[in-house]
Formats: C-alpha cells, sequence, structure tokens
C-alpha cells in the first residue's frame, strides 16, 4: 500500500482515481417514497439518476472514502433521498464532508433518538457507530458529499427499507421541514 492523493471536484462529485461506482434510479425506490403515485409518474416520464456513489478504495486498508452526488428533485413532496441505513458492524461509524449543495442528514437510533444535521459547504457530520443515517437534498443544485468509514462497516439496509425513518423530510410552502412518519413501525 502506498499514499495517494485524490482529487474530488467538489461540484460534479468525480474522484480520480477512483477504484469503484454506482448509480440509483427512482425505480428502486418503490418502498421508499411514500407518493407512490408521484413515484410512477415520474418514472413512466424517465427513470432518472437520483444519485451516484464513487469510491476510492485502496486494498487492504482499514478505512476508505468517496462521493455520494444527489440530484435535486422530489417526488410529490418528499426530497430525493439516499436509502438510508445502519452499518452491519455496530462500532462502526462515518463522516459525511458536504462539498457544495445543500441537504438534511437524518440520524436515527433503534431506541429512539432523532436527530437533524444541516448539509451545506464546509459542514462535516459526524456520523457515531449505530446510528442509522439517510441524506436528503432540499436544494436546487447537486448535493456532493464526501464519506469516509472502514472498509468493513458494511451495509444494514433492510431495518430502514422495511420499517421506514422515524423522522421525514417535506417540502411545504416552498420550504424544507422535518415531520414525524406516521408510518413508522417500531
Ligand atoms: C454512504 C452511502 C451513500 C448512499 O457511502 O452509502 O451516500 O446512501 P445509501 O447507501 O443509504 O443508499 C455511506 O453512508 N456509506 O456507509
Ligand atoms: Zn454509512
Amino acid at each position: 500500500m502506498f499514499p495517494e492523493g485524490v482529487t474530488i471536484n467538489a461540484l460534479t462529485g468525480e474522484v480520480t482515481p477512483s477504484t469503484g461506482e454506482y448509480t440509483k434510479r427512482l425505480s428502486e425506490f418503490r418502498r421508499i417514497y411514500r407518493d407512490i403515485k408521484a413515484l410512477d409518474d415520474l418514472i413512466s416520464a424517465g427513470d432518472l439518476v437520483t444519485y451516484k456513489v464513487v469510491e476510492y478504495r485502496a486494498e487492504g486498508s482499514d478505512i476508505f472514502f468517496g462521493t455520494t452526488t444527489m440530484m435535486p428533485g422530489r417526488v410529490g413532496a418528499e426530497y430525493f433521498m439516499t436509502r438510508g441505513h445502519y452499518h452491519a458492524r455496530r462500532d462502526r461509524g462515518e463522516i459525511y464532508y458536504t462539498q457544495s449543495g445543500q441537504g438534511i442528514l437524518l440520524l436515527q437510533t433503534r431506541d429512539g433518538e432523532t436527530r437533524e444535521i444541516d448539509m451545506m459547504p464546509g459542514t462535516c457530520a459526524f456520523i457515531p457507530p449505530d446510528w442509522a443515517h439517510r441524506s436528503i437534498n432540499t436544494g436546487e443544485t447537486p448535493l456532493v458529499f464526501v464519506w469516509c468509514c472502514n472498509q468493513d462497516a458494511g451495509h444494514d439496509y433492510a431495518e430502514i427499507v422495511t420499517k421506514g425513518m422515524r423522522m421525514l423530510v417535506m417540502e411545504k410552502d416552498g420550504v424544507s421541514t422535518c415531520v414525524p412518519n406516521p408510518n413508522f413501525t417500531v
């Protein structure tokens, strides 16, 4: 393993050099957004990529990092968001350092604590171990953030897909508002 300077484009999320990437489209979010009709209408109009994740991973290292670039947009009153997850390893945290755009990072514990952190350029959010996290683009431009965590952290998506998150971020009169999720199940 050798040290390396990796270039990150704060506006596009491009990582140079990178070792992997994936994109997520609206059709993969049928169990995530509440407004099924709005989601189906958007998918029929063209199944948009709502976010892209690019990583830099050195084989054998304990940590790795990358970017998430989230497009602006909404499904009904809900802004484009990530799936949201706990880490498979409950002793692994993460940081999210916002490069451009604006958003909200929703966090929650298994026993009912919730927090919201504003994502704006210069904010580095500390995500403690075993706090679920979901990012939401509440702005009108791409939201780009750098994440860094342990390679062995892993993802547990099932909990959030099946139960939802305790809080939702909705657009109301042009303003983003956090509200309790009426469909959240314990
Ligand atoms: C991030 C997220 C990324 C996409 O790299 O995986 O922002 O979000 P979802 O994985 O919830 O769709 C991270 O938190 N890794 O642990
Ligand atoms: Zn994570």
